[in-house]
């Protein structure tokens, strides 16, 4: 998978695949992370990146030149499965929607500032709008980190089995069960018996009827 991310704050984005599992799967070769200064594309003498909307409403949108020609620089150079604008105004972000993407080959990840980008960038060449939940942040960039973490970490090979995604909270509809390590008794605090009987079938039922009543009890809106 190769993940290339528009930006006018690259630095907002570097901590984050810098780290943990992204870094693993980029050092592994499974995934390309490309992060691309839309300022290096600006042909304004002064590098700006900004323009005021036309209709006089408050504050500004990205400039539609150096972010359109980031975008086309991009696509002669390989074919993109989706060209993703991170807005608060997109379609919420859930396990399902990662699954999907996760399939893909070629994604572009577009980060919103200030009052947005032009709509005619939306109209014409962005095909998927995501928003990671609903509050507002700063600008895309946190939105792409979080969604670039949840793609990578289902690229085959970046987790080991000792991880294993397919055990995630989500994955199967549910919360995931509580989980507990040694000692079976710490400042009086004791594992639930099952799990030291060492009875795989009971053990398993155990998690399953946990599972669900974490998520009767916290999400109930995942049964809808
Ligand atoms: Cl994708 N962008 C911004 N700026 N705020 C958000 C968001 C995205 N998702 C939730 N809030």
């Amino acid at each position: 998978m190769r993940i290339d991310i528009l930006t006018v704050l690259p630095g907002l984005l570097q901590g984050p695949f810098s780290e943990s599992i992204v870094k693993r799967g980029i050092e592994k070769n499974l995934v390309e992370v490309h992060l691309h200064d839309i300022r290096e594309f600006s042909k304004d003498k002064h590098k700006k990146v900004d323009d005021t909307p036309f209709g006089g409403a408050a504050g500004m949108v990205l400039a539609m030149q150096p972010l359109h020609d980031a975008i086309t620089k991009l696509q002669s150079e390989r074919e993109y499965d989706e060209v993703i604008f991170l807005t608060p105004d997109g379609k919420r972000l859930n396990q399902g929607r990662v699954n999907q993407l996760s399939l893909c080959g070629n994604i572009m990840m577009i980060c919103g500032h200030y009052k947005g980008i032009d709509q005619r960038l939306r109209d014409h060449i962005i095909t998927m709008e995501i928003s990671i939940g609903d509050y507002v942040l700063s600008g895309g960039e946190l939105a792409a980190a979080v969604l670039t973490d949840a793609l990578v970490r289902l690229v085959p090979g970046v987790i080991g089995d000792e991880m294993s995604a397919l055990t995630d909270s989500f994955q199967d509809g549910l919360l995931a069960p509580p989980v507990y390590t040694r000692p079976a008794e710490y400042n009086g605090w004791k594992v639930p018996e099952v799990l030291l009987s060492g009875n795989h079938e009971k053990i398993r039922k155990w998690e399953e009827d946990e599972a669900l009543k974490r998520t009767k009890e916290r999400r109930p809106d995942l049964f809808d």
